[in-house]
């Protein structure tokens, strides 16, 4: 009997939260956490999450903002999942543009185009667009590189937001916007790798506007009793389907009005 009356006990989570931090640092696959236990819930999928970001905390590791995932079409379609999820985003999986990024350490990474917000006020409870809009300081293109941890990158909703929804790396670069100067629905995406266009997409996917993305993570964390901190950088989720990358792809991501981002992936 766990002490919440439901969902799994406190041992329960820290076994399944040092289950995924293994597999994230020594980039193992494993198999999905509801294979070996079956009732658990989002809340305890969000408390796995929790432990995990408290032990890269411990370990010196800073969380600089957070990321929706699952927020467009394309991208349920492509994981067979219906419901968005969050995940923290710290220091150390921040990368700069226009450099090298080593893939040794990932399974079978992705990449996803992303409008990413950088608040200026505090940001908690139930918000709508318009208050996450007026917190914004501004909106900048991104890009995430992400990588599951779960064999053949398939899961559940409850073991991806244990891994931290499948959170990696992620790049911010391209021309910052203030958020009143652009319509946030129409940012026309292209992704290029090796110069081929392989996703094509307009940021309205993304829940038909990206600033709402924003306002359902904002609700997360409340649920979580947590309020997204002035400062944060937050990406609103993948635009298009992920696109697989390996060492070697040159991978540019160009977004309207808003620049590109180029890096290039390596061992
Ligand atoms: C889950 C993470 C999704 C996004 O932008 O939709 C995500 C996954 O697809 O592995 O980051
Ligand atoms: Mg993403």
């Amino acid at each position: 009997m766990s002490q919440h009356g439901m969902g799994l006990d406190d041992i329960a989570i820290a076994r399944l939260a040092e289950r995924i931090e293994t597999a994230q640092t020594y980039a193992t696959p494993i198999r999905k956490l509801t294979d070996d236990y079956p009732e658990m819930t989002v809340a305890d999928a969000y408390r796995v999450q929790t432990a995990l970001r408290r032990s890269y905390e411990a370990r010196g590791q800073r969380v600089v903002g957070w990321k929706a995932g699952l927020t467009s079409r394309p991208k349920m379609l492509q994981m067979g999942v219906e419901q968005p999820g969050i995940g923290f985003l710290t220091d150390a999986m921040a990368r700069p543009e226009n450099t090298v990024i080593s893939l040794s350490d990932m399974i079978h990474p992705r990449a996803e185009c992303e409008i990413a917000f950088v608040t200026g006020a505090e940001l908690a409870g139930h918000v709508t667009r318009e208050q996450v809009l007026a917190a914004t300081d501004y909106i900048q293109p991104s890009v995430e590189i992400i990588d599951s941890r779960f064999t053949g990158f398939k899961f559940d909703l409850e073991s991806v937001l244990a891994d931290n929804s499948s959170s990696a790396r992620f790049i911010s670069g391209g021309r910052p916007r203030r958020p009143g100067s652009i319509d946030l629905r129409t940012i026309g995406t292209v992704m290029e790798l090796n110069g081929e266009i392989v996703a094509l997409g307009a940021s309205a996917e993304v829940l038909g506007h990206p600033a709402d993305a924003v306002a359902m993570l904002v609700g997360v964390l409340h649920d979580m009793g947590e309020p997204l901190p002035a400062g944060s950088f937050v990406m609103s989720g993948a635009i298009t389907a992920a696109v697989p990358v390996k060492p070697g792809d040159c991978l540019t991501a160009r977004f309207l009005d808003m620049g590109s981002i180029s890096v290039r992936f390596g061992e």
